[in-house]
C-alpha cells in the first residue's frame, strides 16, 4: 500500500525516468530501436525495480497512469533519434482496456509521432487469454503502422500453432534460453526451435539478454535477426541513447 501511494506521488513528482536499451541489428551492429524500461528513484528509499512497482500498479489502477507516462515520454525521445523506433512495453492490463488502440494512436499524433517508428512489446499472458478480442487489436494497431513484437516468448503457454494468427513483426526470445544456451542443451534447442519457427513465419527474432560474444555468435549463426543484451549496452539515461542513436559503427 505504502508503494502504491508512493507511486502515484512519483507520477506527479518526476520520479520516474525511463532508460533505453538498444536492440542492434546481427551482422551490422547498427542501432535500429531502443527498449524503454522505467526506472523508479525514491527520495527516501532508492531505486525501487520495476519487477516490484509495475505489478502493484497492475492491482490497482495506476497501471493506466503509469502506462500513460511511459508511453509519453518514450515517444518524446524519437525526435532526438535519426529514424530508431522505440520498443515499449505494455501491461495485459492496458492492452486488454477498450479503446487501447485509440488511446495509443492519440497519444502518438499528440506527440508528432509516426507509427512505424513505435514497437508495441506485449507477452504471451497479454493475447492468449483472450484470444479473439487480442487478434482483433493487433490487428488494427498493424494496420495503423506500429510493430509488434511478442514479449518474453517461450515463457507463456502460447500454442506455436496460434502465433499464425496473430499479426506480429518479431518474436523477442526471452532472456532464460539465451542464459541458458552455452550450458544446456535444452535451451540451445528452444533458441534454435524459436529462431526457425520465427523464420518460417516471415518474423524477425530479437535475442534478449546478451551477454558474451560467444552468445552472440552463436546466436548469428542460428539466424537471429537482432540482439539486445549487456554485450552492446546496458539500458542507459535517454542523453547516452541520443548519443548512441547518433553514433555510426
Ligand atoms: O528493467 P528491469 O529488468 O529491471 O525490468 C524488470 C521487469 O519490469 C521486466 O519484466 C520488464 O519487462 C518490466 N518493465 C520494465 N519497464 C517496463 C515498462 O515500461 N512497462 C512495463 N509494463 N513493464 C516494464
Ligand atoms: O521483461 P522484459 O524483457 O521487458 O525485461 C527486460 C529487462 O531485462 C530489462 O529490465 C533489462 O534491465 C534486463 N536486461 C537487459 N539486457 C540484459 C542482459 O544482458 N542481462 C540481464 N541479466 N538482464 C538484461
Ligand atoms: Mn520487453
Ligand atoms: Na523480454
Amino acid at each position: 500500500r505504502d508503494i502504491e501511494a508512493g507511486l502515484n506521488q512519483a507520477i506527479v513528482r518526476d520520479e520516474l525516468s525511463l532508460a533505453f536499451q538498444p536492440i542492434v541489428g546481427r551482422g551490422s551492429l547498427e542501432i535500429v530501436g531502443f527498449e524503454a524500461l522505467v526506472r523508479w528513484t525514491t527520495p527516501d528509499r532508492g531505486a525501487i525495480s520495476p519487477g516490484i512497482f509495475v505489478p502493484l500498479a497492475e492491482e490497482s489502477h495506476l497501471i493506466h497512469e503509469l502506462g500513460d507516462w511511459i508511453l509519453d515520454h518514450a515517444l518524446a525521445e524519437l525526435r532526438h533519434w535519426p529514424g530508431q523506433y522505440v520498443s515499449v512495453n505494455f501491461s495485459p492490463i492496458q492492452f486488454r482496456r477498450s479503446h487501447f488502440v485509440a488511446s495509443i494512436m492519440d497519444r502518438v499524433r499528440r506527440a508528432g509521432a509516426e507509427p512505424q517508428r513505435v514497437q508495441i512489446e506485449i507477452t504471451e499472458t497479454a493475447i492468449f487469454d483472450d484470444a479473439e478480442h487480442a487478434a482483433q487489436t493487433l490487428c488494427e494497431l498493424r494496420k495503423l503502422g506500429f510493430r509488434i513484437a511478442l514479449d518474453d516468448f517461450g515463457t507463456g503457454y502460447s500454442s506455436l500453432y496460434n502465433i499464425r494468427k496473430f499479426a506480429l513483426d518479431c518474436l523477442k526470445i526471452d532472456r532464460s534460453f539465451i542464459d541458458g544456451m552455452g550450458r544446456e542443451r535444452e535451451s540451445a534447442a528452444i533458441v534454435h526451435s524459436i529462431i526457425h519457427l520465427g523464420r518460417a513465419l516471415g518474423l524477425g527474432v530479437i535475442a534478449e539478454g546478451v551477454e558474451t560474444e560467444s552468445q552472440a555468435q552463436a546466436l548469428r549463426v542460428a539466424g537471429a535477426s537482432h540482439l539486445q543484451g549487456y554485450l552492446f549496452s546496458k539500458p542507459v539515461p535517454a542523453a547516452e541513447a541520443r548519443a548512441l542513436a547518433e553514433r555510426k559503427f
